[in-house]
């Protein structure tokens, strides 16, 4: 069978799975979030395998975009993503859960009032879903996606602007787009210890995010220097190997605070 049959066979047969990558505080915030604590969850999508490994969803949404299917995997993972809020909610915990909107499934006719819809559906507070969108994305039509964004801030979803950095006009976006906050890309991150230039490019993405009233997360971190020169540079929030890997809902709920 091709890698698209069973693709499909997956969806069809709920086998595919979200794991949850931690975004840490790095510093208090207005809002009562504590340095250290979570503040909330990257949904990450994974396709076990039956050796027990996974395939990457590198490997596999852009067979997921040729065959169009990526609508429906998008709607699948919103749902996911909803059941998972709505039942760490359930239990006294307020974790908000972004999602990754692929270039093409944000083409889609009316895809941002669908997932609206079903947020509304689930019965989720729409304060736990957020989404993560790329500059690619943004590219393509920029006042398609305006119009796009502007629906889902009024209606209190929280936007991510990711891979920031790694595109092109990137400046123009951020004044034009109804952007909360901003993911430096790990390439940044990588030689952040030892790169001069690496250390300006993530100081200067700091600096820009907070003057424009923007959440600042630095992707990719592995190392305590690398956390170190974040959190004296103002960084408020940190993703990262050092802070915790992509895991399954049930490992996900070890990082949970009550609500006050
Ligand atoms: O989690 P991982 O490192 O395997 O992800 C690899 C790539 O796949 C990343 O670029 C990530 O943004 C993308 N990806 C992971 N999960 C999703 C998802 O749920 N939807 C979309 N559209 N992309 C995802
Ligand atoms: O493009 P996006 O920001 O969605 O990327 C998420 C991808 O980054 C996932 O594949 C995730 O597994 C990966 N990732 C998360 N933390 C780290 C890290 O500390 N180092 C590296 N190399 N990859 C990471
Ligand atoms: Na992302």
């Amino acid at each position: 069978m091709s890698l698209e049959t069973n693709l499909r066979s997956a969806l069809e047969k709920n086998q595919l799975e979200l794991f949850y990558q931690p975004k840490v505080c790095l510093r208090d915030l207005p809002d009562g979030m504590e340095t250290g604590h979570l503040h909330s969850f990257e949904a990450l999508l994974r396709w076990p395998q039956a050796n027990g490994g996974f395939i990457s969803p590198e490997s596999f949404i852009h067979i997921a975009e040729d065959a169009g299917m990526i609508g429906r995997i998008g709607y699948w993972i919103l749902q996911q993503a909803c059941l998972q809020a709505k039942d760490w909610y359930d239990q006294g915990y307020s974790a908000n859960i972004s999602i990754n909107i692929s270039p093409r499934q944000f083409l889609i006719p009316n895809f941002h009032y669908e997932i609206i819809q079903i947020i509304r559906d689930m019965n989720v507070p729409v304060e736990l879903i957020s989404i993560e969108i790329t500059e690619s994305l943004l590219m393509q039509d920029l006042s398609h996606a305006r119009a796009v964004l502007e629906y889902f801030r009024e209606n209190g979803i929280f936007i991510y602007l990711d891979d920031f950095g790694t595109g092109f006009s990137s400046l123009n976006y951020l004044k034009n787009l109804p952007v909360d906050a901003i993911k430096i890309d790990r390439t940044f991150v990588k030689d952040l210890s030892s790169s001069s230039a690496d250390q300006a490019i993530a100081a200067s993405i700091i600096t820009l995010g907070k003057n424009l009233d923007m959440l600042i997360v630095a992707e990719g971190i592995e190392n305590a220097e690398q956390a170190d020169f974040l959190i004296r540079n103002g960084c408020d929030l940190a993703q990262g190997y050092y802070y915790g890997h992509p895991v399954s809902a049930e490992q996900a709920s070890l990082y949970l605070h009550p609500a006050d």
